[in-house]
């Protein structure tokens, strides 16, 4: 091939229908796949989220070569590899002389900013393309954030209807007649729910040869690849959806965000990795669950609450993440500055929810919304993490997680430490919240009755230790606001018993030492 196009395609574009791959020609393009350490390595990836990035990516490149494509494919053990995206399209812009570098603009800023370069780098024309597999694009929620005061989901959510369609009525209003039923995504578990068993798909020859990688190269790192059972091709991607359309759109709904020990899929689609891979494509699976709706197999609570995660909360926080760059990264409001305790890795502590979460994100790479928001999420934010840590932490242990993704849902969504762009209010919550939606308290040392002293919920007094260590910030805001007349009802002595309580707490979390970064 002489000069051909030199096409590489990232660890999460794994698209047939790519940008930089539509319109193409076969006899003309040199499509370029990069197994790099300086990616597997910038965090300490859980095993399972690097054996299935590798094994996904070496999948569709088999695929690729399948239908005819011409597929430059390093491996992270090659020779010569120089473990590094720019180093690696420099040596394939050496053996392959193309005209022409065509790629898809990259998920994560710091990888955009290596790829900006490569046009000066290069003696050939670099074109960098808008990643449409996303349904806003960057530059559309610049023009809808830039006019606005404050940026709300709801708000971006609606207009997302409006522009896809979906679950509209032909003269313009939501189907059903509300835009969100929320309210209707908040039961607690119940004794007759029997979820089904997540689908999994057993490793073939070529993941047993990324997971024998992964435990050679990467043995230290957090997790365990015993259960991988991760999709890794679309066919794969296209049966768990399958399951979840005929199995659990039904009830994912009225249990979003309920959480049962040990149950750690619940009625969740458990999606997220393929789709965040380019495995599903969004709008396929919102038409899916709207036609469920239409055939009365899902109620409207459920189809609209699926709809809302995809083009609402998934748009909205990829724009944000592009629009807050890099300031997100180090955004701290709160100025917190507590280092994350051991136990977000080691799951060795008597709170039975924390240590339920910490064992599922250990064994499977994921754990549900509630439970990173409502409980992980919640004690790094009433105890005051560095966001920096919990960043990191999140970053490390989900297989579905890339910094656009990942960076707002935690800077933002847990820790406020945006101050407030992305939510009206921080979600602080007592143990009164994780004893009403699971039933991780039943098996807890703790009581989430008592409120203060020995066996009271360690949510308890940390709750109001955070509500007063921000009453500054926080008062003047209407939606917590009104709070503070509780606290100042209490007698001196059981607000110093909250206090003293929540100090010493404190004083026993011992500090992880270098688990998320190579040092
Ligand atoms: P379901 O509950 O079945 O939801 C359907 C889909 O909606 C998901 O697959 C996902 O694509 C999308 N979605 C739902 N909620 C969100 C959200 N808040 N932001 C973006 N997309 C959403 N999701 C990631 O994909 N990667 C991450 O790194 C990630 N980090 C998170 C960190 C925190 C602190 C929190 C609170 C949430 C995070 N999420 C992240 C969102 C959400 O928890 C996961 O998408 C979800 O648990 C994945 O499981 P599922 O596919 O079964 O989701
Ligand atoms: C997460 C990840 C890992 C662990 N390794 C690779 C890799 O070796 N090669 C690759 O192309 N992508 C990898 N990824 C995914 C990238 O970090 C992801 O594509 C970024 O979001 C790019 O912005
Ligand atoms: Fe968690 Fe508190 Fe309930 Fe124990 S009592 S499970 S710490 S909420």
């Amino acid at each position: 091939m002489t000069q051909p196009v030199l096409v590489p395609i990232l660890g999460d574009q794994l698209s047939r229908n790519l940008a930089s791959l539509r319109g193409r020609t076969k006899d003309d393009t040199v499509i370029l796949m990069m197994e790099v350490w300086e990616e597997a390595t910038y965090v300490r990836h859980h095993k399972q989220k690097i054996a299935l990035i590798f094994s996904a990516m070496r999948h569709f490149a088999a695929e690729l070569r399948d239908a005819g494509w011409t597929v430059d494919y390093t491996r992270l053990d090659d020779e010569d590899n120089s473990q590094s995206f720019t180093g690696e399209v420099a040596r394939a812009v050496e053996r392959h002389d193309p005209r022409e570098i065509h790629v898809v603009e990259a998920g994560e800023w710091r990888v955009q900013q290596a790829i900006e370069e490569w046009a000066d780098k290069f003696d050939c024309a670099v074109t960098v393309l808008p990643d449409d597999r996303y349904l806003c694009s960057i530059a559309d929620f610049r023009e809808w954030a830039e006019h606005r005061g404050s940026l709300r989901m709801e708000t971006f959510y609606r207009e997302m209807r409006r522009r896809t369609g979906l679950l509209m009525t032909g003269d313009g209003k939501p189907e059903g007649g509300e835009w969100n039923y929320d309210k209707e995504n908040r039961k607690p578990p119940a004794d007759e729910m029997e979820p089904p068993p997540r689908p999994t798909f057993p490793p073939d020859a070529m993941t047993d040869e990324v997971i024998a990688i992964v435990e050679s190269r990467f043995g230290d790192h957090f997790g365990s690849l015993e259960d991988f059972g991760w999709p890794v091709t679309r066919e794969e991607a296209q049966v768990a959806a399958d399951v979840f359309f005929a199995e659990r759109i039904e009830r994912f709904g009225p249990y979003q965000d309920a959480m049962v020990t040990g149950e750690d899929q619940l009625y969740h689609s458990m999606l997220s990795t393929s789709i965040n891979l380019g495995l599903l494509d969004p709008m396929e699976l919102c038409r899916r669950a709207q036609q469920a709706l239409h055939d009365g197999k899902a109620p409207i609570n459920s189809v609209e609450g699926f709809i809302r995660q995809i083009i609402g909360w998934r748009e909205y926080v990829r724009g944000f993440y592009w629009f807050h760059m890099p300031g997100l990264q180090t955004a701290n409001a709160l100025e917190a500055h507590r280092p994350l305790p051991e136990f977000y890795w080691t799951g060795e502590t008597e709170m039975a929810c924390m240590a339920d979460c910490v064992r599922s994100t250990r064994d499977n790479a994921h754990a549900h919304h509630i439970q990173r928001l409502m409980v992980l999420g919640n004690f790094a934010l009433l105890a005051g993490i560095h966001p920096q840590d919990v960043q990191d932490w999140y970053l490390v242990v989900y297989a579905d997680a890339y910094e656009w993704v990942e960076l707002p849902n935690v800077s933002a969504m847990i820790l406020y430490a945006d101050g407030g762009k992305l939510a009206t209010k921080p979600y602080a919550a007592s143990g009164n919240y994780i004893n009403k939606m699971s039933d991780y308290c039943g098996s807890c040392t703790y009581s989430p009755h008592k409120k203060t002293g020995e066996g009271a919920c360690p949510f308890n007094p940390l709750y109001w230790h955070f509500m007063t260590r921000h009453r500054d910030r926080l008062e003047s805001n209407h939606r917590v606001g009104r709070i503070y007349a509780n606290w100042d009802r209490m007698d001196e002595e059981k607000q110093q018993a909250y206090l003293t309580s929540a100090e010493a707490i404190l004083e026993t979390l011992e500090p992880a030492s270098g688990w998320a970064r190579n040092i």
